[in-house]
């Protein structure tokens, strides 16, 4: 992998992608995390945006820019993420061309309804072609099935959904793909921070950020891919210094 490019302030970059049909969740992965990053450490959330078609969905790609490890000595993040999702209609392929060039982490979200599956299995295969043609090998990816609060006779039960990442070449790839795959819900996550939001003793520190410890299961579940890739990604820039 190569270096860490640095910004203006000399802080490292790291540039991740949410990857994933259209409707599978990205758009709302990524808003849950920037509505948390800013209940907690509102300093750290540099940027957001996200570029949006009448029916909602992603037109471009949505893009924020995140601090990590704010060090008050030097008055600079140790890190600093620029986090993307592609847009997943079919029609955008050249737009996800785009903003997955120079991607160092990837977050893949399957849609487990029932219906999106032929969606996800293109979403698959689109990636591994981008991969095997753009040299994006070694990029570290994780795999997300989002929507689990739907109910079972409405989902793709989770043993097809290994399946599709064998035949997709994901699971051959990296032997144990399958086996990382997270279940989540966004729906739920985004329902815990609402009622977070509106209960009566918010628990907050002296500068009237969010405590951490309060953060909902369901929340960490959807922030856990961000986090787990970024360390990732950090570990394997480290392996090569
Ligand atoms: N039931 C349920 N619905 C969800 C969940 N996550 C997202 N949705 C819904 O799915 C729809 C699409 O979500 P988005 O986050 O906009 O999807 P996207 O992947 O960004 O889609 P594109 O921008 O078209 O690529 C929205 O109506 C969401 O409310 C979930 O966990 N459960
Ligand atoms: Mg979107």
């Amino acid at each position: 992998m190569e270096h860490l490019k640095k910004d203006f302030d000399e802080v490292p970059v790291v540039k991740l992608v949410f990857w994933g049909a259209s409707m599978a969740g990205k758009t709302m992965a990524l808003t849950i995390f920037k509505v948390l990053k800013t209940l907690e450490d509102p300093d750290s959330v540099y940027s957001f945006l996200t570029l949006e078609d009448p029916t909602k969905r992603t037109l471009f790609f949505d893009r924020g820019v995140f601090g990590f490890g704010y060090n008050p000595l030097t008055g600079k993040d140790r890190l600093k993420a620029h986090i993307y999702t592609v847009p997943g209609q079919l029609r955008h392929i050249t737009q996800r061309e785009v903003v997955t060039s120079g991607v160092q982490g990837l977050i893949i979200m399957l849609d487990s309804t029932k219906a999106q599956f032929k969606h996800n299995q293109t979403a698959l295969i689109e990636l591994a072609e981008f991969i095997e043609n753009y040299g994006y090998k070694d990029v570290p990816f994780v795999i997300c099935l989002n929507k689990m609060d739907l109910p079972a006779e409405e989902r793709t039960p989770v043993s097809q959904i290994s399946a599709l990442l064998v035949e997709t070449g994901w699971s051959e790839r990296i032997r144990d793909a399958h086996s990382r795959v997270i279940e989540m819900s966004c729906m739920d996550a985004k329902n815990d921070l609402v009622g977070l939001l509106k209960s009566q003793n918010l628990p907050k520190d002296n500068d009237g950020r969010l405590k951490k410890d309060s953060r909902p299961e369901t929340v960490k579940r959807v922030i856990m891919p961000i986090e787990m890739i970024l360390r990732e990604v950090l570990t394997s820039q480290l392996a090569h210094m």
